[in-house]
């Protein structure tokens, strides 16, 4: 056999990289060859990996590529992945993904062009972020998506805090903020069937090595370069853990959310085509905003309020 998976290479490379490997270890290891390691070194470097190759000491990987690997997400992630260059949307080939039935499967890009927040507003992708979509595929009643959102809002806000060690701010239902600034925002949509939908794509739109002027990184917030494939991997892992928590104790999760949400804050929020002023007193068991408005407290769900401004100060 002379064929070795570049992603199980990969995978051994990532392991060792602290020392280089010997290329007879490798042979051995994958049951080929030396030429047929150093063939298959050579396939990594073109796809944009660094590999040091010292004579008698053997190959180590020492950079990684700048655009996305597919491979690398595979080594890392476990999981199936579609990557494509360029997008005008990772929902948008989800969802026809999905009606063809596949669905099992993360979709990446570098380059998002027309990618869509909610209610027909515009996510600007930031060059060397992130873009991602998966899917619930799941028979989900549509009662369950605002307790959904939250959970993968709370689950991408656990990703950034244990990526940069700063407390996030959730703002409902679909915000992640981290000292009042935007980092990133989710959207989940599906087609229905009465009142079930027979999968959910949840899009995941995260600054990552940008300098957005009008909201915050990753990068913005620690002054470190990240590497995308290792966030990806926390984002799919965080949202895998909550995703099982979740489906054992929604409520905990929705008490979670709420947690990090601010509260006692004067907002002004847009319902029925009004602006309405209030004060925001947090979030209530079925995950709803609840909103004091002169002396009546309102519990708003997903399709009733447009945008949420929060013109007080946050604390
Ligand atoms: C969202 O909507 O924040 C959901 C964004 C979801 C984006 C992902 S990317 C992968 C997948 N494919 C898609 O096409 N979408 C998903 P919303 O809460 O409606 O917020 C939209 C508002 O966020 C805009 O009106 C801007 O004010 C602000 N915004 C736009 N781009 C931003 C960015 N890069 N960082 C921070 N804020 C941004």
């Amino acid at each position: 056999m002379s064929n070795v998976d570049l992603v199980e290479l990969l995978s051994y490379l990532l392991k060792h990289a602290q020392k280089p490997v010997s290329g007879e270890r490798l042979a051995r290891h994958f049951s080929v060859s030396r030429p047929a390691i150093w063939k298959h070194i050579k396939q990594l470097e073109k796809q944009g990996f660094s590999i040091e190759a010292r004579p008698r000491e053997g190959y180590r990987l020492v950079a990684l590529p700048q655009r996305l690997s597919p491979i690398l997400l595979k080594a890392r992630l476990k999981r199936d992945i579609i990557y494509v260059p360029r997008v005008n949307s990772t929902n948008d080939l989800a969802l026809k993904l999905g009606l063809e039935n596949h669905k099992n499967i993360i979709v990446v890009t570098d380059e998002q062009t027309q990618g869509r927040g909610r209610w027909g507003r515009t996510w600007k992708s930031q060059p060397d972020s992130i873009a991602l979509s998966f899917f619930i595929y799941e028979k989900i009643y549509l009662e369950s998506l605002l307790p959904i959102y939250l959970a993968v809002t709370f689950s991408v806000g656990k990703a950034i805090q244990e990526l940069t060690g700063y407390m996030p701010q959730l703002h409902w239902p679909n915000d992640v903020f981290i000292q009042g600034k935007k980092a990133a925002g989710i959207l989940v949509e599906t087609f229905t069937e009465g009142k079930f939908a027979p999968f959910l794509v949840v899009g995941i739109g995260l600054n990552v090595n940008s300098h957005p002027p009008f909201a915050t990184s990753l990068a913005d917030l620690t002054g470190h370069y990240f590497d995308r494939h290792y966030v990806i991997d926390r984002l799919v892992k965080q949202w895998e853990n909550t995703w099982w928590n979740f489906k054992k104790d929604p409520a905990k999760i929705i008490h979670l959310f709420a947690k990090y949400h601010p509260i006692q804050i004067l907002s002004e929020i847009e319902l029925d085509g009004k602006t309405h002023r209030g004060l925001i007193e947090g979030i209530d068991n079925q995950g709803r905003l609840i909103f004091k408005c002169g002396s009546s407290s309102w519990h708003l769900g997903l399709d009733m309020v447009k945008a949420v401004k929060m013109t007080g100060k946050i604390l």
